[in-house]
């Protein structure tokens, strides 16, 4: 069993009142600014950007601190070719057959449907993989913890993070995406959890008129 080891919080920084309410306002109006997007531009975006997103993604917490995640920067354009057939195969099953009426209502207003050309336009595809098990380096495996909650938290700050780099991105979730393991050629202890393309949006990209929750319908006062 490994001892506790405890340093103090030095890197905790204090605001008066005034300064946060400041801050919390301008970062709920930076998050606002954010919108899904669907056209990509093919402009290049140097790697580097991405790689500090995916450190700010990496600061997530998660379950045991186990850090259950993977994710996979495709740019090599033959890749997400393959990633756009596999991911269109099963798209257009999902529109024209698996989809039940009510779930293609749901989605009438985003006017998606089963092509998908930002899996070739946009410079990078993440794919983020969830780690059920960790493989340690003498080959033994290791249980990972609330592994959804964490990869899910981890993925949330990811978008964050493009977004205040000043990137654009989409959530997406190709089903099933058991493709994804065959291209990027992953283990079956993990499993593909979401493909965020990131780019510049299209210089004419448009975006569906959709509205955010207010604050009294989704806080609860008790
Ligand atoms: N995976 C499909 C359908 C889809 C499902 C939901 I829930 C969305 O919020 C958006 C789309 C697709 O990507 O088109």
């Amino acid at each position: 069993m490994k001892e506790p080891n405890f340093i103090p919080y030095t890197t905790y920084r204090e605001h008066p009142p005034e300064e946060m309410h400041n801050r919390a306002r301008t970062f709920r109006k930076e998050l606002q600014r954010r919108r899904t997007v669907r056209t990509f531009s093919d402009r290049p975006v140097p790697r580097e950007i991405i790689e500090e997103c995916l450190r700010a993604a990496g600061t997530a917490p998660s379950g045991a601190n186990m850090q259950p995640w993977h994710f996979v920067v495709v740019s090599d354009p033959e890749v997400k070719k393959q990633i756009r057939e596999g991911a269109e195969k099963e798209e257009r099953e999902f529109y024209e057959r698996r989809a039940s009426q009510e779930w293609l209502e749901a989605l009438a207003s985003l006017g998606t449907d089963w092509r998908k050309p930002f899996l070739e336009d946009a410079p990078y595809l993440i794919v983020i993989f969830g780690l059920s098990k960790a493989i340690l380096p003498d080959g033994s495996k290791r249980k990972n913890y609330y592994v959804t909650e964490s990869v899910g938290i981890a993925t949330g700050m990811l978008i964050a993070a493009i977004h205040h780099a000043g990137l654009a991105s989409l959530t997406h979730t190709p089903s099933p995406m058991k493709f994804l393991s065959e291209i990027l050629q992953r283990p079956p202890n993990e499993r593909a959890f979401v493909l965020i393309p990131v780019g510049y949006p299209a210089a004419d990209a448009e975006v569906p008129v959709i509205t955010k929750k207010s604050l009294d319908e989704i806080l609860l006062r008790r």
